[in-house]
């Protein structure tokens, strides 16, 4: 069998609709500007119960951090603690005062984190056109920084894809379109409003719990499979957020023409959608099959990193 050519992504995206310009032609966040002080209040009216769910999963979890292959997982170290005061070296304070410190060396995407804009791009040019030399040495553009200085808040909606398809997880390469999600959504009884923010559970990453290392093997995740209507449907919904618990947010590997993560590029290169990824939704799935509420306030503030490609986060789902 010969080998299936892979075409370059610009064939892929010829026609594919952006929404460069529409904010300005120094645009950083894009399809957030749909998150306004209206968009707020209509979050707010989903907290009818005050329970929060933390969404970040925990950096350096003893059972280990799934990464996007060739990342590698924070690494914590202990610089200072009770045995450091022992040393005649160590620094004197006066009264006697103690304490720890600690650092991490860490992948700004190797955990619970948005993606900048810019992070990810074809053609030579990264969102809202802006050339993608200006991401050589830390990002001149679109990086995390403008987002972390807006913030994140609206109402989410949660569609758990697991569930609805009968599964503990979904399966290495499975896929599911936004027709799929309407469904979810309606069997959910709820539907999915304009300027939601979509959060999408797999439960994915349990795998990566109960196979280890064989968790790479063949890597390619399930998620959102790329089609000229789904780009059409986000841009038309104006989704400023997408949100899910696998590593990047989309089949890994889309099987009709073999391109690596085409939806990075449809929906956050093109349309300026938010992506934020590797997020833990165990207990918020748990709480609204139980009862039955599936829209919350969602806010989130990943960190001021200056010129950064993403940046940690730890969301919030206020129900
Ligand atoms: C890549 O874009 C390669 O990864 P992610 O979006 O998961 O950080």
């Amino acid at each position: 069998v010969e080998p299936r050519a892979v075409p370059d992504m610009t064939e892929v995206l010829a026609d594919a609709p952006t929404n460069w310009g529409k904010w300005g032609p120094d645009d950083e966040v894009g399809s957030l500007n749909y998150l306004t002080a209206e968009e707020v209040m209509r979050g707010v009216q989903h907290i009818r119960q005050g329970r929060v769910f933390t969404l970040q999963r925990l950096i350096g979890d003893p059972k280990g951090d799934p990464v996007w292959p060739g990342r590698t997982p924070a690494e914590r170290t202990q610089i200072l603690d009770e045995s450091s005061w022992d040393s005649p070296d160590a620094p004197q304070f006066p009264g006697g005062l103690h304490y720890a410190d600690d650092k991490i060396n860490a992948f700004l995407q190797g955990s619970t984190q948005y993606d900048a804009l810019g992070h990810v791009w074809y053609g030579g040019q990264i969102w809202n056109g802006y050339d993608a030399r200006t991401t050589v040495g830390g990002m001149g553009r679109a990086s995390v920084e403008p987002i972390a200085q807006r913030g994140v808040v609206g109402r989410g909606i949660l569609l758990d894809m697991a569930r609805f398809r009968g599964k503990p997880t979904l399966d290495k390469g499975e896929t599911f379109s936004h027709e799929d999600l309407v469904a979810c959504a309606e069997a959910q009884g709820t539907h999915i409003e304009e300027r939601d923010i979509v959060v999408i559970r797999t439960n994915f990453l349990q795998l990566f719990h109960d196979q280890g290392d064989a968790f790479y093997d063949g890597f390619n995740e399930p998620g959102l499979v790329y089609s000229p209507e789904l780009v059409r449907w986000f841009q038309d919904m104006e989704i400023p957020n997408l949100v899910t618990d696998t590593i990047a947010n989309e089949v890994t590997y889309d099987p009709n023409n073999g391109t690596a993560l085409p939806l990075h590029c449809a929906l956050m290169r093109n349309l300026g959608v938010a992506l934020t990824e590797i997020c833990d939704l165990e207990q918020l799935a748990e709480s609204c099959a139980a009862d039955g509420q599936y829209t919350f306030l969602y806010a989130a503030a990943p960190l001021k990193v200056h010129r950064a490609t993403g940046s940690p986060v730890n969301p919030l789902a206020i129900k």
